[in-house]
């Protein structure tokens, strides 16, 4: 009985990634679980980066395009005055978290592209990288780029 047992308990780690597709995203306005359904019908894009010598594609929406799925964030025009201390931290699942200004993530006003990645070299995310994995153009070293991205909070700086 032992063996069935493990294959079964192995079985299902193997599926959970699958089944925890969501991404919580929290804002002035509550707390939504934008589901991976939901991200795959946002507009994609590709980004290609040169991580520690290495060559890779991610692809997913913008990470703004997903804050307004969730609604109560100052994105556009909105983004002015007190509304430019918020930020945007970014939790993983072994508790790694990262901060980006909100500003950084607004096409409208900044160049850095910020996705939230479903897909790397046109596969599936791997396990190591999933459900989800933000994708920071830009930085010099991959940092802020979270693996295993399950969270997304917005909130003024303080
Ligand atoms: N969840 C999570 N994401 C993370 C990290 C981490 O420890 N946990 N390390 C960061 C750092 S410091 C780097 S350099 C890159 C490394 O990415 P790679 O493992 O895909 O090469 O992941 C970033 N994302
Ligand atoms: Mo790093």
């Amino acid at each position: 009985m032992r063996f069935p047992v493990a294959a079964f308990a192995v079985a299902l780690l193997a599926v959970t990634p699958a089944l925890a597709q969501e991404l919580k995203v929290q804002t002035s306005t509550g707390t939504k679980a934008v589901t991976a359904a939901e991200i795959a019908k946002l507009p994609r894009l590709s980004l290609a980066v040169q991580w520690h010598g290495q060559s890779a594609t991610y692809e997913g929406p913008l990470l703004s395009d997903i804050l307004n799925l969730a609604g109560g964030v100052p994105l556009g025009e909105a983004l002015r005055g007190a509304a430019l201390a918020n930020v945007v931290i970014a939790d993983a699942s072994d508790g790694y978290r990262i901060a980006l200004a909100l500003a950084e993530v607004d096409p409208a006003m900044s160049t850095r592209r910020v996705i939230v990645a479903d897909r790397k070299d046109g596969q599936p995310l791997p396990a190591a990288e999933a459900p989800f994995r933000l994708v920071v153009e830009g930085d010099k070293r991959p940092a802020r780029s979270a693996r295993n991205l399950i969270s997304i909070k917005v909130a003024p700086a303080n």
